[in-house]
């Protein structure tokens, strides 16, 4: 019997609400929500989400638990074992590996959003079991910035587009297939008069809808906004009463930006001095106006000042407490997700030697432990972490280093739970020299992914189809939808609680994980509205409260002082600079002539792609299709005075190493410029070390992207990606 459900689509991050239906053929068709939902506008579909079935049915999928039986890591030698023989031995293993090193030498990487369905259970069981080394790729997508709010405001600022009047957009590249929601949400607001503001160097679709269209040099954010604000204080056209009554370190934030007028400004970003002054008037004048989240700023070499510059703006124009930047609380519905996550079961002495504390300690437990007061004052919990599967990350590099080098102390078990590690950070050889250099790798997931490749166990992961959720995972986000469970898992794939509660009953956990499967965490989860799943599902959205943080005599923010912190204590505490700043960054044009010579061009990295989802849906089939082959981007000005045609295999290189693109001529990418793609990798190659791991060593932005400490980010030590490097490119 067919019948229709209601579902969170899961295929990419934005989590748009569709339909699903299981067709007389048994192929289940997604499709745009028949009725009017509060967070999905109509029409919201994309093509990752309508073959989402054909990713799920795929050949590649891996439906059963597989060891890897060959002599050496790497080796392809794949044995169908059960769960059971698979969680013994990695028990087994782990138990060995943990009494010869301690608890800490386990690392794990989890994704962001892929997997919904454990609810902090995981970090449970590493808390108890005295791991702190837990690290996300989100340390440079959404957790950082989340980190950053919560050192300026107490917790994360979410643009609403509906209360909106004007949106300043940082790159932001939405489009048909990318964010299709909130793209959506865009053209409704613009309709409705809502003015638009781009940053961005490439003249995209979303650049030809603004009002004002700023082309920055890449990497130049932080500057631009500081000379936004310079223009708002000097204007006189901030939120006066706001910032007596709510904001500290006003008038050190207004001797700052001196250091930033606007012909300065102009000559660091590019852009006209007159149109960055007609868009700071604009956001401070046509409001309230929001910056909705976007990933570049979370990818440069001044990300922690480009981030806090726009928290800034947020505040000292009245944006947050106009209700068009929401300052999410957890969802008085729910047990929060921290709550279960239990940090303080984790040793303090553990939390101190989180890997990153001593380079990097901003966003691990040292850094962050400025809020537990705050925290507790606020919203009665200490460990509250909004994002709160980005809350106290190590530090990628010096995880992956740790892992390779066994310094400051050996890293022997490495898991990862959805998320291909491999290729989702900087100087991927480190990454690899790391998981070469392990004892035990798991992986969890739905494909045998470049870093699956290197696996000992590689455990079948369940897709979202197959599993009701409460969605999002992370909280302060102001709503959460129910997603319905359409069809049973494929094969003998699992829920992620599954793995995490099986591991903690054999680690001798299994007193805290009451819950004997998803169903009864669920309900717990869900527990403080006294439904349980069945009736709770039937209603599709829930929205939460937003409190009036800025109401006469309120609690205020959840921040040292209480207050929105324009000069941060936390960064002060930590030995950083307390107000944001610009530094250029050590290579570019302008900072490194000379290499400039033999790396004429500028490089960024990302730019994401229809058919993609970071390095998802490469297998053959629609979405491969679409682009089958990893792409460059150049001019055909820049591409013709170095003599590529279009359509040919180069060579990007940079001081850190080179990756294999084919070149396509494009108009829109700013000359002088190269983009290459993240996330490329061929499945339909063998796997292991002959083929670079499906070509991941080959075509990946990983293999150009250097994690030394001069191109990352000196506050929260993230990798500049976006920013722009040195580079060149030549014909294979
Ligand atoms: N070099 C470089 N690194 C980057 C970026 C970049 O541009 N360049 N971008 C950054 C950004 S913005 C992000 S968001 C991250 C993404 O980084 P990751 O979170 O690591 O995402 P993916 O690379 O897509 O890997 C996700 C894996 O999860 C699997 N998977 C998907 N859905 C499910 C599921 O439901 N269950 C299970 N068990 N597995 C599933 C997929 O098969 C895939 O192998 O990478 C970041 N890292
Ligand atoms: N189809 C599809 N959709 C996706 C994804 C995908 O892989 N495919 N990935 C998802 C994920 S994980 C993320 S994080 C988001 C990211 O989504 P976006 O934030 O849209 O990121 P990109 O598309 O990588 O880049 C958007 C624009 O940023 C510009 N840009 C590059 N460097 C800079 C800079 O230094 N400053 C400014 N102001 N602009 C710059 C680029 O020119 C580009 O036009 O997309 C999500 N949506
Ligand atoms: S943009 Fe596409 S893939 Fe992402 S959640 Fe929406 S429908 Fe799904
Ligand atoms: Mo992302």
């Amino acid at each position: 019997m067919a019948s229709k459900k209601h579902v969170v689509c899961q295929s990419c991050d934005i989590n748009c609400v569709v339909e699903a239906e299981v067709k007389a053929d048994g192929k289940i068709q997604t499709r745009c929500i028949s009725e009017p939902h509060p967070t999905t506008p109509p029409n919201s579909i994309c093509m990752k989400s309508v073959n989402a079935d054909t990713i799920r049915t795929h050949k590649d999928r891996v439906l059963y638990p597989l060891k890897n039986v060959g002599s050496k890591r790497g080796e392809q030698k794949w044995e169908r074992i059960s769960w059971d023989q698979a969680l013994d031995e990695i028990a087994e293993k782990l138990k060995k590996i943990i009494a010869k090193y301690g608890p800490e030498s386990l690392a794990v990487t989890q994704s962001e959003i892929n997997i919904q369905s454990e609810y902090g259970t995981l970090r449970r069981f590493m808390n108890l079991l005295g791991t702190p080394n837990w690290s996300a790729a989100m340390y440079m997508c959404i957790g950082n910035t989340s980190g950053l709010h919560r050192a300026t405001y107490g917790s994360y600022s979410f643009a609403s587009f509906d209360d909106s009047n004007c949106l300043l957009f940082i790159g932001k590249n939405l489009g048909q297939h990318n964010w299709i929601s909130q793209y959506n949400a865009l053209k409704a607001a613009l309709k409705r008069g809502c003015k638009l503001i781009v940053l961005d160097p490439r003249r995209t679709k979303v650049a030809e809808m603004a009002d004002i269209w700023l082309p920055l040099r890449y990497g130049t954010d932080a500057a631009l906004f500081l000379g936004m604000i310079n223009v708002i204080i000097n204007e006189q056209l901030y939120d006066k009463e706001f910032v007596e009554n709510w904001c500290v370190g006003f008038e050190e934030l207004k001797e700052r930006v001196q250091e930033y007028p606007l012909d300065k400004v102009a000559e660091i970003t590019g852009c006209d001095a007159e149109e960055i002054r007609k868009a700071a008037v604009m956001f401070a004048t046509e409001g309230p106006a929001s910056i909705p989240w976007a990933v570049s700023t979370d990818m440069q070499k001044n990300s922690t000042s480009a981030i806090r510059a726009q928290c800034i703006l947020r505040a000292i124009t009245g944006s947050l407490k106009q209700g068009a930047e929401l300052l999410g609380l957890p969802h008085s519905e729910f047990v929060s997700v921290s709550q279960i996550q239990m940090h303080e079961a984790l040793p303090e002495e553990k939390k101190k030697i989180q890997l990153g504390t001593e380079r990097y300690p901003l966003l691990t437990y040292t850094g962050m432990s400025a809020f537990e007061e705050p925290s507790a004052r606020v919203y009665g919990e200490e460990n509250r972490y909004f994002h709160n599967m980005a809350a106290f990350m190590a530090n990628p590099t010096d995880m992956f280093t740790a892992m390779a080098s066994e310094k400051p102390y050996p890293v022997k078990a490495f898991f990862t739970f959805a998320s291909n590690a491999l290729m989702g950070f900087a100087n991927q050889e480190n990454a690899l020299a790391g998981l070469m250099n392990q004892e035990l790798v798991v992986c969890y997931d739905q494909f045998i992914n470049p870093t699956a490749q290197l696996a000992d166990y590689i455990l079948p992961g369940d897709h979202w189809l197959e599993r009701p959720v409460v969605t999002p995972n992370w909280e302060g986000i102001p709503f959460a939808n129910t997603s319905q469970q359409v069809v049973e898992p494929a094969g003998e794939a699992k829920d992620e609680y599954y793995v995490v509660r099986e591991l903690a009953i054999r680690m001798g956990l299994e007193e805290h994980f009451p819950w004997k499967d998803r169903a009864e965490l669920m309900n717990y989860r869900i527990s403080p509205t006294g439904k349980d799943w069945e009736e709770f599902q039937k209603q599709f959205t829930y929205p939460s409260n937003i409190p009036d943080y800025f109401a006469p005599g309120g609690v205020g923010v959840a921040t040292p002082s209480g207050k929105v912190e324009l000069y941060s204590s936390v960064l002060e505490g930590l030995g950083y600079d307390p107000l944001p700043y610009y530094k250029e960054p050590e290579q570019t044009p302008i900072s490194d002539p000379e290499l400039a010579k033999e790396y004429p061009l500028t490089l960024f990295a990302g730019l994401r792609e229809d058919p993609g989802f970071n390095s998802c849906y490469m297998q053959e089939g629609p979405l491969r299709n679409v682009e089958p082959d990893p792409v460059a981007l150049l001019h055909p000005k820049t591409a013709q005075s170095l003599g590529l045609p279009s359509g040919e295999w180069i060579w990007v290189e940079t001081t850190h190493g080179r990756l294999k693109l084919l070149l396509k001529h494009d108009g829109a990418q700013p000359e002088g410029t190269i983009r290459i793609p993240h996330g490329r990798w061929c499945p339909e190659q063998e796997g292991g070390p002959e083929t670079g791991f499906s070509g991941a060593m080959l075509h990946n932005d990983a293999m150009v992207l250097s994690d030394d400490d001069w191109n990352l980010d000196p506050e929260q030590g993230l990798p500049n990606l976006r920013g722009g490097i040195l580079a060149k490119a030549y014909k294979c």
